[in-house]
């Protein structure tokens, strides 16, 4: 009986330290915004006239309600990127994937609870390249209160962004027609500048204050469009102790490596001479071939400042970055993370119910017709040689559920077929509920012109944990070297030649560089039984879909509007 005392003295004691989950509900207006950026005036689109745009902080198992009223000439969808979209899969903000896009002078309410997950994650615009200057930082603090790691002094979110002086809408346009994807960006930007060695100095630059001897949390999020980037910080370093709101063991390093999609959590302590300190990011360029294409190779930077020196006091100190093309340093960032393992943790599944072999990589194609500006061949990405072809006429999950016909095909192969070229194709894969699927990442060079290159793969509404990674082909011998005791957990993650993830059930799995987009998406259609559509009969997932809600705009099975 004293026990039982005991066992209930201490629930009524956390549950007084543990408040209770709350709704979290905002308005996004997006919309055209004024800005000067390198010496120029532009109109571009973000959320409530801020780039980056709102952060959003919860509480892990806060509802989050967000109204999105589309002011842009451009259908789109908003995407909670990282989030679980456990029963919420209609809001997983995915055009065409999970919900018809949001026309022009039309809005759109996503609800959905976050739960399991702490840490940074960061939602952006889901339609052509608008997510250039739509995106901000999601922001998951422990219901706890309790990190497992000393609780940092301060928080410093580092938005990562790419930027082009011209309508990001056209230059994806144009990268479409000429086949070639996008035209390398104009800049990077470290929250929203360029900073001051920028061409024409003068652009904006981030400043953030610290104290002497305080650590903080720095929440850094590559939301740039397609470039993998180097960080530092001049003089600090960092303890990275979370990746795509999963923590970590702690990893120490002075340089952080991080892929568009991709979130890194890092402690930083301001233990150097109280001083100006530039932080400082440039992409990190992985293709092979001997004769590259042009990249951008700008330098963003930002300052540390200690508390009490003056804003334009002594020359900040600058970082040496490591060079575009150092693999040796990016892989020693991406192969040391382990995952930080807690009582209740999910485990890695001991049984696979899917085992896959996914071969992906760019090749040439012939020209399109509608490739209009395309000259000798046109750039595609594939994955087991299905290049993804969006549907036109209704989301795919919503074709799932009202079993519309002829949306999507049942046939994407599991392993690498010996078709000798890419096909377009909406094609899928289907598993069950709760089945494990093992997929083998192998990273291709199918043309000698293009050679490979390194490409982040994401899940979405999903994480995966990451059993082994290596150069060069997979061969079966390694899965004696598997870590399923504490391998990293991932949602974004770069693949750079080999890696072998498993995870539990998912909508989806794509490269999130978007010059990509044109090309490549393995789609992984989670088809639940009759008995767990039962299951779903009353709650939101359908209620969001089938019922229309006044505050929603809600179309029928046929969308009106297809992005750009
Ligand atoms: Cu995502």
């Amino acid at each position: 009986m004293a026990r039982a005392t005991a066992v209930v003295l201490l629930l009524a004691a956390l549950c007084t330290t543990t408040a209770s989950a709350a709704v979290v509900e905002r308005t996004f207006n997006v919309g055209g915004m004024g800005i000067s950026q390198l010496c120029m005036n532009s109109v571009i689109y973000t959320v409530n006239q801020q780039m980056p745009g709102p952060t959003i902080e919860v509480t892990e198992g806060d509802t989050l309600v967000v109204h999105v009223i589309n002011r842009t000439p451009y259908p789109l969808s908003m995407h909670w990127h990282g989030i679980f979209q456990l029963h919420s899969g209609w809001a997983d903000g995915a055009n065409m994937i999970t919900q018809c896009p949001i026309p022009p002078s039309d809005k759109f309410t996503y609800v959905f609870t976050i739960t399991g997950q702490e840490g940074t994650l960061w939602w952006h615009a889901h339609a052509s390249m608008l997510r250039a200057t739509i995106h901000g930082a999601l922001i998951i603090k422990p219901r706890s209160g309790r990190y497992p790691f000393p609780t940092p002094h301060g928080e410093i979110p580092i938005l990562l962004g790419e930027w082009w002086n011209r309508n990001v809408d056209d230059v994806e346009t144009d990268g479409l027609l000429t086949g070639l994807g996008p035209a390398i960006s104009d800049a990077f930007t470290i929250n929203g500048s360029p900073g001051d060695l920028a061409p024409c100095g003068g652009a904006g630059m981030f400043e953030a204050e610290v104290e002497p001897g305080k650590t903080y949390l720095l929440r850094i999020v590559n939301a740039a469009v397609n470039a993998e980037l180097f960080f530092k910080i001049a003089g600090h370093a960092f303890t990275v102790v979370a990746a795509d709101a999963s923590y970590t063991n702690p990893y120490d390093t002075d340089v952080v490596v991080i892929a568009p999609g991709q979130t890194v959590d890092a402690l930083m302590t301001a233990s150097a001479a109280p001083g100006r300190y530039y932080m400082a990011a440039h992409a990190f360029e992985s293709k092979t071939v001997s004769n590259p294409p042009p990249f951008d190779a700008a330098m963003a930077t930002a300052v540390l400042r200690y508390r009490g020196v003056p804003e334009n006091g002594a020359p900040a100190a600058m970082p040496a970055l490591p060079p575009y093309t150092d693999v040796v340093t990016t892989g020693r960032f991406y192969w040391s993370m382990t995952g930080l393992v807690r009582p209740g943790d999910p485990v890695v599944p001991k049984t696979v119910d899917h085992s896959m072999v996914v071969g992906f990589g760019l090749e040439q194609a012939a020209c399109a017709p509608e490739q209009s500006k395309c000259q000798q061949f046109a750039v595609v990405a594939s994955m087991n040689r299905r290049s993804f072809l969006f549907p036109d006429e209704v989301s795919l999950l919503e074709a799932l559920f009202r079993g519309v016909p002829d949306v999507y095909s049942e046939d994407f192969p599991g392993s690498p077929p010996a078709a000798p070229a890419a096909r377009k194709a909406t094609s899928v894969r289907k598993v069950n509920f709760g089945d494990v699927v093992e997929v083998v990442l192998q990273n291709e060079a199918y043309s000698a012109a293009l050679g490979a290159e390194n490409h982040p793969i994401h899940l979405h509404g999903f994480n995966f944990f990451v059993l082994a990674q290596g150069l060069g082909r997979f061969d079966p011998k390694m899965k004696s070297t598997y870590n399923l005791v504490n391998p990293q957990v991932c949602g974004s993650c770069t693949v750079t030649w080999t890696r072998t993830c498993r995870w539990g059930w998912q909508w989806s799995s794509r490269c999130s560089t978007d010059r990509r987009r044109i090309c490549s998406l393995l789609l992984l259609g989670a088809i639940p039984s009759a008995t767990e559509r039962d299951r779903f009969a009353d709650d939101s997932l359908l209620d969001m879909s089938m019922k229309p809600k006044t505050e929603m705009s809600v179309r029928n099975s046929t969308c009106d509007v297809m992005p750009a």
